[in-house]
């Protein structure tokens, strides 16, 4: 395909159409990902989630001078269900980044959720491959973390960094209990704003609770609009790739991803195709009317089913 031959020579219009095709669950994009696989596989990727307003787009936006400067080349996805329709907080990173698009080693883009086909990570996780296959090095996925969406970004990232903020008079308790789990590198963004030392400390006593790995996820103060504490975050970044790719890690990590990505896919193509052909060749009403009434249980209408367009269990 012209696209795909256009996007591995480096062409920018290529990558931005390819993302828009894939966002919009074009039916060409099975074809168009079979063909970018063999490319994909050489970025790392790096997650960045976070309640929203904690300062992760600030944060990336003063990440990404310092991966420029380290040589590196970036893509960025900003994902944010929150605003799919007015584009609000989209529009605003977009400006807030503005200073990085004249720079042609960093691409970014901002996906909304309208792919609730086959969810939110699959969208992200095809961008993610055309930006790799691109030959971007490193690639940022920000999540806005609301909900599942927090603890989802791991399945896609290799690094996850953890966006806190100061908890002021809370106490950082209210932490949702998975967010311990996936971070790798904890930041307290904000840390101009009071009670900073203190949700600091706070974590690393919840990290010490944690059963001991051989990483233990460091807790960096951080002000992202003084590019504070950027530098580090920087290098623990590294100090965690290289951590990973020393023990095998990464590649273990890209294994466990694999297996959820093709449950996702078998996923996908189970209820595409075999749902959407039981309701195209079925009139369901009746046994609908028939559950709803229960006259019917649903779990021998499911498997009827089924057995009526030949799909064996
Ligand atoms: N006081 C303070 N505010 C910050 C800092 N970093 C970001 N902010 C502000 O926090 C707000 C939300 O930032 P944003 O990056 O959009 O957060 P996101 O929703 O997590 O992407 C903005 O008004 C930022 O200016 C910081 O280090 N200190
Ligand atoms: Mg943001």
């Amino acid at each position: 395909m012209e696209l795909v031959r256009e996007l591995l020579q480096g062409n920018r219009r290529a990558l931005a159409r390819l993302i828009s095709i894939v966002e919009n669950n074009d039916p060409q994009k099975e074809g168009i990902m079979q063909q970018l696989f063999p490319h994909t596989g050489r970025a790392y990727l790096v997650g960045i989630t976070g309640a929203p307003g904690s300062g992760k787009s600030s944060l990336v936006d003063r990440l990404l001078f310092e991966m420029r400067r380290s040589g590196f080349t970036v893509g960025v996805i900003a994902v944010d269900p929150t605003s799919p329709f007015t584009g609000g907080a989209i529009l605003g990173d977009r400006i807030r980044m503005q200073e990085h698009a004249l720079d042609s080693g960093i691409f970014i883009r901002s996906m909304g959720t309208r792919g609730s086909l086959g969810g939110l990570s699959r969208a992200t996780r095809e961008a993610v491959q055309i930006m790799d296959a691109f030959g971007k090095d490193l690639i940022i996925i920000e999540t806005v973390g609301v909900g599942q969406s927090e603890i989802d970004i791991v399945k896609t990232a290799d690094s996850t960094v953890v966006v806190l903020t100061p908890a002021g008079g809370d106490s950082v308790q209210t932490i949702k209990a998975g967010i311990m789990e996936i971070g790798d590198i904890f930041v307290v963004n904000k840390s101009d704003l009071p009670g900073a030392e203190r949700t600091v400390a706070e974590v690393n006593i919840m990290l010490d609770l944690k059963e001991a790995t051989g990483w233990r996820a460091p807790v960096l103060p951080v002000m992202a609009l003084r590019s504070e504490g950027i530098e580090t975050l920087w290098q623990s970044l590294q100090e965690h790739r290289d951590y990973l790719k020393g023990g095998g890690l990464l590649e273990e990590r890209r294994r466990e991803r694999a297996e959820g990505e093709l449950g996702e896919l078998v996923e996908f193509l189970v209820k595409s195709r075999v749902w959407d052909n039981i309701k195209t060749q079925i009139s369901l009403e009746e046994l609908i009317e028939a559950i709803a009434l229960r006259r019917r249980d649903p779990y021998s209408a499911a498997r009827e089913l089924l057995r009526r367009i030949n799909f064996s269990l």
